[in-house]
């Protein structure tokens, strides 16, 4: 931490080592760390991600506790302050007065602070500890249950019981035990979703769970939080928390299945063509990667079967909308660096064909 300060007309450095030495600009440094400061705090923009306003019973455990710690933080920075500005008050150098009397040791002293900062972490300990179990014990009867798989970049979403696999946009009913059964695919991720609570890591090998009850509709928002590589940030999700009825209505559009390939026609019956084209000279094609129910059965990047029914693509960092899936189709590693999709030479046409094709995939 450096501090400019103002000394004879001149702008200093305090070094850590308490060293004075001449610093031109400090204050610009200083307003600069502010300035930043307060960028950072307005970052969340379209993609906001807040712990504060929990709405689930995981995120209002997590809440509780931690209002609890900043009260006792609150109240530790107030006693050390006070003391401090006591002392400095109290005992500053006077003009004439003697040197005071040095001591050393005094036992009713070291107790006293070996004591109280083991007391506060006591008060600290005993509700962490219980929240921790309170979150992760096993999932009540009648629970949802969602498996969560970590890709570079993207989450898989898979609901057993309704035979369901989509990506990046989780729908769960309001009002119902979720628990989410997650594992890796490749590096470890972690799953954060910070109103509904969390965060959990997604660990290849391993499985690992959260278990928590939505208590408002609405969309959540969340983000790979561990760094797994170069478009981590990228790494986005969506929780739909949707009402019973609407989650039913969800569920069930999941279920069907497209139409026929010999049934489609025009624009969408060459975007299918275009899916499953095999491109040389590096083979590249839709369908090696992809799944479409009945069309392919690649499962190296998201499920396509109802992709026309998602509000987002690439992991939620583009709109769902023929302009997204134009940019996206044009050149992925350019919208996501790193991505495994690679950027294939399609034509215009055939662009045009796949947007056609994907939106119809409702
Ligand atoms: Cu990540």
């Amino acid at each position: 931490m450096v501090f400019g300060e103002r000394f004879g007309g001149q702008e200093f450095l305090f070094t850590k080592d308490a060293r004075i030495r001449r610093f031109p600009g400090g204050r610009r440094y200083v307003a600069a760390i502010a300035a930043a400061m307060l960028l950072v705090g307005a970052c969340s923009g379209e993609f906001p991600q807040s712990s504060l306003h929990p709405t689930a019973d995981f995120g209002e455990h997590i809440d509780r506790l931690y209002r609890t710690i900043v009260w006792w933080a609150l109240g530790v920075f107030v006693v050390v302050e006070s003391a401090l500005f006591f002392v400095i008050v109290r005992f500053r150098e006077r003009r004439g007065s003697p040197e005071p009397k040095h001591v050393h040791g005094s036992t009713l002293l070291e107790v006293g602070w070996t004591l109280a900062p083991a007391v506060v972490l006591i008060f600290i300990a005993v509700p962490t500890i219980r929240t921790i179990f309170r979150t992760d014990g096993a999932p009540p009867e009648g629970a949802l249950q969602v498996e969560v798989i970590g890709h570079q970049w993207w989450w898989e979403f898979r609901y057993p019981t309704y035979g369901i696999t989509t990506a990046n946009e989780m729908h769960i009913p309001v009002g119902r035990p979720v628990t989410l059964v997650m594992t890796s695919a490749d590096v470890i991720h972690s799953f954060w979703a910070p109103k509904l609570g969390g965060k959990r890591d997604v660990m290849p090998g391993r499985t690992t769970r959260i278990t928590f009850t939505p208590d408002s509709a609405g969309v959540v928002f969340g983000q790979c939080a561990e760094f797994c590589g170069e478009s981590h940030a990228n790494m986005r999700l969506r929780v739909m928390v949707d009402d019973t009825a609407g989650f039913a209505a969800w569920a069930a559009q999941q279920q069907t299945i497209p139409p026929p390939a010999d049934s489609l026609t025009g624009l969408v019956q060459a975007g299918l063509q275009a899916f499953r084209v095999v491109r040389d000279p590096a083979n590249h094609s839709c369908i090696a990667c992809h799944a479409v129910q009945g069309v392919s059965l690649g499962v190296l990047g998201p499920n396509l079967t109802h992709v026309g029914s998602r509000a987002t693509l690439a992991s939620g960092i583009l709109p769902n909308t023929t302009e997204g899936l134009t940019r996206w189709l044009r050149d992925p590693p350019s919208e996501k660096p790193g991505s495994l999709m690679p950027k294939v030479d399609l034509t215009d046409d055939e662009i045009a064909a796949l947007v056609a094709y994907l939106q119809s995939l409702q």
